[in-house]
């Protein structure tokens, strides 16, 4: 057995996401967002399920605090609702406002370092009625919401993440159909990315001027994708596309102030350029301080090339578009690998290559540290009558990532923290409630919270800095 042991100072936390957590939608000046929106759309998402009520911690936050400091959690990452706080595209609302400022103090008061992310995805409804993302008028709005949130937090926050995975809200949601709003359009998709990246350029250089001495950044998700068959001239070109549009489309423009010249080539024709405009460039390049790196897992990739395309109908009548926008003959097979209980394949190594080479691409030449801000795995809810889940599938799996990290560490990344995926038990987006990702157990009846033996696990992990294996 190895001890790997962490550099000292290396935090321990976990996360989650307003929207999957909160409930309490329509409560004190809430109003819809996008993803209230699609919920409830026939066939948006699995059994009908919504954000009504979740893990109802818009009622239990101060319980779920001092859990998480039972927990030994050293920093809890958290979103706050846009549609909470500026529900109309109008007046900020104080009552939204002072839910977050109560999260804040409660977790200071437990010596909980609060890690806020300002976007995960619930864009106010009132928004969308003006194109949401595809408008550019968004990403000042987004300036003006970052201002207010650190109106109310700047005192006592010091870490600040423009957005979590801009690849999920602007291609998976409005190319791929997957996601809030829900929409299938290869043009829609591109411009909601380039209008996300500009938010956070312009937010971070809003956020540098009101705090000079926070820590500022952004959490991208990544693949890891590798050719199915390497001797395969196509696999190997579906292999770059796929990270040009996965890892680089986000990364080239914040860490080197351009879009990757052959993800330009690859979009040709499909309207990214009609969104640029003179200067636009240079604000998404503005510095940053840290980059959160979020991982699940990797992919083998292969297809037949083909120009053609188009959203298809689904059985529900939803159009069903792809977010490989440009590149939608590319398809991720099977390597054999086990799945988690959303059949991701669990690839612990390819963490490991993605944080050396995030370190020696972008992050490491501006010495930036990286933060692992999300990873985690649905595995199946088999609790005792106690409500106990001895899930040992998922200790293994975060201690094995975590090990990984550990590699990363030995070859040189600068990685200075993990938060699992996810605290508790929560709305998986499209797959509602029938995944579960927590190392805390919600029994969606009662709201009764159980930590799960991974939960146990991460305490100790954390308490030593260091895991086993
Ligand atoms: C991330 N995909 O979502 C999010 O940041 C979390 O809110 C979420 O719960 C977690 O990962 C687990 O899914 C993703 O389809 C959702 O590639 C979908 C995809 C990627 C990330």
């Amino acid at each position: 057995m190895t001890t790997y042991t962490f550099p000292e100072g290396f935090l321990w936390g976990s996360a989650t996401a307003a929207f999957q957590i909160e409930g309490a939608v329509h409560e004190d000046g809430r109003r819809d967002s996008i993803w209230d929106v699609f919920c409830r759309e026939p066939g948006a998402v699995a059994n009908g399920d919504d954000g009504t009520v979740a893990c109802d911690h818009y009622h239990r936050m101060p319980d779920d605090v001092a859990l998480m400091s039972e927990l030994g959690l050293q920093s809890y990452r958290f979103s706050t609702s846009w549609a909470r706080v500026r529900p109309d595209d109008d007046q900020f609302n104080p009552a939204g406002l002072d839910f977050y400022s109560r999260l804040v103090d409660e977790l200071l008061g437990h010596g909980i370092t609060p890690w806020v992310t300002l976007y995960h995805w619930d864009l106010p409804a009132a928004l969308q009625s003006n194109g949401g993302w595809t408008n550019r008028d968004t990403a000042y709005r987004f300036v003006e919401y970052a201002e207010a949130m650190h109106g109310a937090l700047g005192d006592r926050v010091n870490i600040w993440t423009t957005l979590n995975e801009p690849w999920c809200s602007s291609f998976l949601s409005y190319a791929g159909g997957e996601h809030a709003p829900g929409h299938a359009d290869r043009r829609e998709g591109l411009h909601a990315g380039h209008h996300l990246l500009l938010a956070h350029g312009m937010a971070t250089a809003r956020l540098r001027e009101l705090a000079p001495s926070a820590t500022l950044g952004i959490t991208t998700n990544h693949t890891v994708a590798d050719p199915l068959d390497p001797s395969s001239p196509t696999d190997v070109d579906a292999a770059r596309r796929i990270d040009g549009m996965f890892n680089r489309f986000f990364l080239d423009p914040i860490f080197r102030g351009a879009y990757p010249a052959d993800v330009l080539e690859d979009l040709a024709g499909l309207g990214l350029e009609d969104a640029i405009q003179p200067g636009d460039m240079e604000i998404i390049a503005t510095p940053i301080d840290v980059l959160g790196v979020n991982y699940y897992h990797g992919e083998a990739v292969t297809g037949t090339p083909s120009s053609d395309y188009a959203p298809v109908v689904g059985p529900d009548g939803r159009l069903r578009g792809n977010p490989n926008i440009g590149s939608e003959w590319v398809r991720s097979v099977s390597r054999g690998l086990p799945v988690t209980d959303q059949d991701w394949e669990i690839q612990p190594e390819g963490l490991t290559r993605l944080l050396v080479r995030l370190h020696e691409e972008y992050t490491g030449p501006a010495g930036i540290p990286l933060y692992v801000t999300e990873n985690g795995a649905a595995m199946p809810d088999v609790a005792d009558e106690e409500g106990f889940v001895d899930d040992q599938d998922r200790v293994a799996f975060v201690r094995d990532h975590l090990v990984a990290v550990h590699d990363a560490i030995s070859h040189g990344a600068d990685v200075r923290g993990y938060f699992v995926w996810s605290f508790m038990d929560n709305f998986e987006w499209a797959w509602g409630y029938d995944k579960r990702f927590g190392i805390v157990r919600v029994d969606y009846e009662t709201q009764h919270r159980t930590p799960k033996a991974s939960a146990l696990f991460f305490r100790d992990a954390a308490s030593e800095n260091c895991v086993r294996g």
